[in-house]
């Protein structure tokens, strides 16, 4: 049996990583540690509610006490960390509380491992510390290249930027203290249970709901999309296969302009779903501050070590995407109500 502390686990991917690692093994126990913030849903988690191998525990990566806690309670082997303010308008908008929760609560984290993990000539049989960070780190491209694990680091915005602070600090507990870590920094994830601030569940809540399409800039910007659940498989690999202290790039080779993408679920919508959606909600706005013009990775590395590869196509990706959605309109009803829209009136009306 093996003991994760994962982070972040009500949000986005870490709901369907705790999902994905209780599907596949038996001999898991999952720790999950969140702070519900307006981010994280428990009803991500309904499936795995009443399986003892998961126990979720409410509350924020910056408490050392609760951390240090969790370490005495539990026999914990890896420590995976998706806890974070991930949304880039937001941090446009609100820096500080990304410093505190990606950069302070990365470093609680590490310190509480490394307390809990460290031996007089080493450290504890088999343990990890997984950072899950992002290509952001690495600024923007040009037209051509792609990010690799060597490409210096050159965040522009508070979000991506408090993410390179956290990574130089697992950096750091390896550098000087010999800590088993890894880092994967992954491109764009779409699927199951986004939050519709992001682009992709955005579009489809407001096409299903006849709101503007709001479009960034001239909507030429390139993001590479991976499928969550191929996500969630290379993490899985890294923290059991990976090197100890390497970073380990993961994307899709799925690059499109943000445009293709509205245009995309557009014609999906209008031909399966309501004829009435068409291109004429696309309504142009004001560009992003800082706007990063393309972001591309070569997943050579994991791929040539680990064997990881995704397996879902864009093309079957999105379309499994729109349909559960469609699927799970409660869902969707819930994330938007309250604060979150609040949040979207303000910024669009
Ligand atoms: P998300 O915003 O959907 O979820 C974040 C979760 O962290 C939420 O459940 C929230 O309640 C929790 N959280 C926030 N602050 C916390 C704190 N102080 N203590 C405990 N829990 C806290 O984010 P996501 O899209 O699932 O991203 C997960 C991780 O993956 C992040 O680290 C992000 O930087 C990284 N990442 C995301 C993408 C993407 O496309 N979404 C791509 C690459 C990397
Ligand atoms: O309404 C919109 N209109 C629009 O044109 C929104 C919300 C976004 N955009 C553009 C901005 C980006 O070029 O779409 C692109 C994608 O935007 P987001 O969904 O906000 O994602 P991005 O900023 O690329 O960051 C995402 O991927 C990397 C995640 O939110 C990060 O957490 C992750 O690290």
């Amino acid at each position: 049996m093996k003991t994760y502390l994962v982070t972040g686990g009500a949000g986005f991917i870490g709901s369907n990583f705790v999902l994905y690692m209780l599907k596949k093994y038996n001999d898991v126990k999952i720790i999950n540690l969140d702070k519900l913030t307006y981010a994280g849903n428990l009803e991500n988690l309904k499936d795995v509610q009443e399986n003892p191998n998961h126990i979720f525990v409410q509350g924020d990566i910056c408490d050392k006490e609760l951390v240090t806690g969790l370490f005495e309670k539990y026999d914990i082997d890896y420590v995976v960390n998706f806890a974070a303010e991930s949304h880039v308008d937001r941090s446009i908008k609100e820096p500080e509380i990304f410093a505190n929760t990606n950069v302070l609560g990365t470093v609680n984290l590490l310190n509480c491992a490394k307390n809990a993990w460290e031996r007089e000539n080493g450290w504890k049989e088999g343990v990890r510390y997984h950072q899950v960070s992002t290509d952001e780190v690495y600024g923007s491209l040009g037209e051509t290249g792609y990010f690799m694990e060597t490409t210096p680091l050159d965040p522009h915005s508070p979000y991506s930027s408090s993410k390179a602070g956290a990574d130089f600090m697992v950096k750091a507990y390896f550098d000087t203290y010999n800590m088993p870590v890894t880092i994967t920094r992954c491109s764009n994830n779409y699927g199951p249970y986004h939050f519709p601030e992001k682009l992709i569940p955005l579009l489809i809540n407001n096409c299903l709901n006849h709101k503007d399409l709001p479009v960034y800039g001239d909507g030429l910007n390139i993001r590479d999309w991976l499928y969550v659940e191929d996500h969630c498989k290379a993490i899985d690999m890294v923290v059991r296969d990976g090197r100890v202290g390497e970073v380990y790039n993961v994307g899709g080779h799925n690059e499109r302009t943000n445009i293709q993408i509205v245009k995309t679920v557009v014609a999906y919508v209008h031909d399966n779903v309501d004829a009435s959606v068409t291109e004429e909600l696309i309504k142009y706005v004001e560009d992003r501050k800082g706007h990063d013009r393309r972001y591309g990775i070569a997943p050579d590395k994991i791929k040539e070590e680990l064997g990881w590869y995704p397996e879902t196509t864009f093309e079957v990706g999105i379309v499994k995407t729109i349909q559960w959605y469609l699927d799970n309109r409660q869902w969707m009803e819930h994330v938007t109500s309250g604060e979150y829209q609040n949040y979207y009136d303000k910024m669009y009306n």
